[in-house]
């Protein structure tokens, strides 16, 4: 007996740690130990009958069936009528009409095309728990918060819940190529197979729906923004319909990339000009045959005139007359083009930071109303930290959406753990002051504050073919954090953060407690190791990995010494009046704040000023003083962060602690490298010893200088 049961556990024991490879993301259901709700949820599990039919309830289907299984052990068991042994309903409101009061058919009608209501419907005395949508992708959600309030032991079934998107499109973009390397990806390579497509359909393609599905993601763009124009070949649609129709059911909606000149490249036009005849009739003929392929194709996303990439601009054409060719070859179809923000011209101008509200704040008012105009959150790009990107608030007249990156291109890239949704948490809450003195980022987005009904949340994906899908599996995490505050950015990184770590490594208090706490510093200590106070754009050339301060040649808005400007009286980028005014392009109330050194958050000091070394900050030491502490706090940081993992090895599986334990040292390396290669650097400007309390930074300056990473992952490839 024993010995049978030793055998059990070693069984038992070595699937468990087969099975925590990350693959199975944050659905790997953990058995619901906690007897109270396992009272709630057997009868449910016991008794479910769907109001109708519909591919996404096969989905669902499918999801009970692996929740069932691995939270009680057992299928599900479904009740062929709605009464009888019934307990759980799920279906549209239209399907549960009869069975719904006034009230409660009013209350999901208001939840919009992607809510879901969660409560009891009493029918003759009995009571049933239902999940009701307008869609049946809203059941889908619902289906999907209802587990997971199971996981989180949140569920309660006597509490009524509805919930809804306060985003419409809710959007991964991936930088993907069609040869499989991901631009800017540190998880592998692309998981879109095009090669092998339409013929073979990786399993991995549903996988993926499921999990975005499964936080709300409703859009994705399969291809790389820096485009390429065989995506929009017949023989490239056929293979995107596939993908499209197998994401469908999951309510999710496949956009592509568009090259400009495409036109020409595919087309065999001389020009590309938005203008021309033979050009709007490429962009329609072009459209109507992805319809016919994909009828509910979502639209293109383009990258203009912008490092490189072709645009209206070749033909003096504007960013508007340049997007409204495309959109209105959309437009019948009910297609939405996404724009993006993100330009800079080839000439270098004095301040990149001005460029995107230069060329879109004139032409404000002038784009479709499908267009929606996809905005980074910060104007420089995806900085460690940014201040909020002006032209939230400055355009009135135009649909705006948020691009977010996900994939830790400054952040640490694979071997850095850094939770993004404190970042993204503090963009969205930034105020604008525009269009209304109470105005926020999120408010805009959300069209509360700019009344757009096209509203959109991007996020550039960290998906790739590595096993745990994001190379570092708490990476896993910011895609999950993405979708939840795409869906809700009311809701806190703490409690994103709190669901994510349940979902991921199960009812573990004392662990739940520590992860969380080094995932909520873990943003901050990069900031302070990387590009504390303010500081921005100083990381290795090109491949963007580790420090680079030194970085100088070539084009000057590409090296480090254009951004920190550190002289020998000071450091900063002035933005200000005295030097290239880019504060004038916020509202006045922050643009007069953020003008005096003396008020602006110290987190932006050096984004908007430059300021002597000497200058003294809140704390009353000198600003070089300060930028020794911070980069020393973001090591010491990193260490802490280091022990409290250490410190959950009996709570952890090997695989995952090890995964980890391996990356955090790396982490704590390179956050050093960071700050003592700095720190240095700084140092031969500002010649002053190094605060006395900080570790003193070692090293060679000229050694770390001559570090270079030639394969670097995620170096955009040079066709
Ligand atoms: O962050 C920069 C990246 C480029 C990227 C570009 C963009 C896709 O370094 O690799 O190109 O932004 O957002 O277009």
């Amino acid at each position: 007996m024993k010995f049978l049961f030793s055998i059990c556990l070693f069984i038992c024991l070595s699937f468990s740690s087969f099975a925590k490879d990350g693959y199975e993301l944050w659905l790997d259901y953990s058995p619901v130990e906690n007897a109270e709700m396992k009272a709630q949820i057997t009868p449910l599990f016991s008794g479910i009958f769907f109001f109708g039919e519909s591919p996404t309830y096969e989905v669902i289907r499918k999801e009970l069936e692996i929740a069932g299984q691995k939270m009680l052990g057992k299928s599900p068991v479904y009740s062929p009528d709605r009464l009888g042994s019934a307990s759980l309903w799920l279906g549209t409101r239209e399907q549960l009409s009869q069975v719904l009061s006034l009230d409660q058919q009013v209350k999901i009608k208001d939840l919009g095309e992607d809510g879901f209501w969660i409560g009891k419907i009493e029918v003759n005395g009995k009571s049933y728990l239902s999940i009701v949508g307008n869609r049946p992708v809203g059941v889908l959600y619902g289906a999907f918060h209802w587990l997971k309030s199971i996981q989180t032991e949140t569920f309660d079934q006597n509490t009524e819940i509805a919930d809804n998107p306060k985003v419409k499109l809710r959007m991964l973009n991936h930088w993907d190529n069609l040869d499989r390397t991901v631009e800017r990806g540190y998880a592998g390579f692309s998981i879109w197979d095009w090669h092998k497509l339409p013929g073979y359909v990786d399993p991995r393609y549903t996988d993926y729906a499921r999990a975005n599905a499964s936080i709300g993601i409703n859009a994705v763009s399969l291809t790389n923004v820096n485009a390429n124009a065989l995506i929009l070949t017949t023989d490239f649609m056929k293979k995107a319909k596939v993908l499209a129709d197998l994401f469908r059911p999951y309510g999710i909606k496949v956009f592509l990339t568009a090259r400009f000149s495409a036109p020409i490249e595919i087309g065999k036009l001389k020009t590309a000009d938005p203008l021309d005849p033979e050009v709007i009739e490429f962009w329609k003929r072009k459209t109507d045959e992805m319809y016919s392929f994909i009828p509910d194709f979502g639209g293109f996303v383009v990258k203009a005139n912008s490092e490189g990439q072709p645009g209206p601009h070749e033909y003096k054409r504007n960013h508007a007359e340049g997007a409204n060719v495309l959109a209105d070859a959309l437009a019948p179809h009910g297609g939405i083009l996404i724009w993006r923000a993100f330009v800079y011209s080839h000439e270098v101008d004095e301040d990149r930071h001005k460029q995107a509200n230069l060329e879109f704040e004139p032409i404000d008012g002038k784009f479709r109303d499908n267009v929606i105009i996809q905005v980074k959150n910060g104007a420089i790009d995806f900085m460690p930290r940014e201040p909020f990107h002006p032209l939230f608030g400055a355009v009135k007249n135009t649909n705006l959406g948020m691009e977010f990156q996900i994939t830790q291109e400054y952040l640490g890239q694979a071997t850095q753990w850094v939770y993004l949704a404190p970042m993204w948490e503090e963009v969205l809450k930034s105020k604008t002051y525009r269009p209304a003195p109470t105005s926020t980022v999120a408010g805009i987005i959300d069209g509360t504050d700019s009344g757009q009904k096209l509203t959109l949340m991007a996020g550039v994906s960290n998906i790739g073919t590595e096993r745990n899908w994001t190379g570092h599996l708490m990476a896993q995490s910011n895609w999950f954090a993405f979708g939840r505050q795409a869906w809700d950015h009311m809701l806190t990184s703490e409690q994103i953060a709190d669901e994510w770590v349940k979902l991921t490594f199960g009812q573990k208090p004392e662990a739940i407690a520590k992860i969380k706490d080094i995932m909520l510093e873990s943003h901050e200590a990069a900031v302070n190791y990387m590009m504390p106070l303010g500081l921005h754009h100083i990381m290795g050339r090109s491949h963007h990995y580790g420090p680079g301060p030194w970085v100088e040649g070539g084009r000057a808005d590409w090296t480090a010494l254009y951004y920190h400007r550190a002289d020998s009286l000071g450091i900063g980028f002035d933005r200000t009046s005295t030097g290239s005014n880019a504060l004038a392009q916020y509202a006045p109330e922050l643009a007069q704040t953020w003008s005096d050194p003396n008020q602006i958050p110290e987190k932006y000091l050096l984004w908007f000023h430059h300021v002597s070394w000497n200058f003294e900050l809140k704390s009353g030491k000198t600003l070089w003083e300060e930028i020794g502490l911070h980069y020393d706090q973001g090591v010491k940081t990193a260490r802490k962060m280091q022990e409290t993992w250490s410190s959950l090895e009996s709570e952890i599986d090997p695989e995952r602690f090890h995964h980890v334990s391996q990356l955090l040292a790396i982490q704590v390396q390179e956050a050093e490298w960071w700050r003592n290669s700095c720190l240095l650097y700084f140092q031969t400007f500002a010649k002053q010893p190094f605060p006395s309390e900080i570790e003193k930074p070692t090293g060679d300056l000229e050694y770390y200088k001559s570090l270079e990473f030639p394969n670097a992952p995620g170096i955009r490839p040079r066709w």
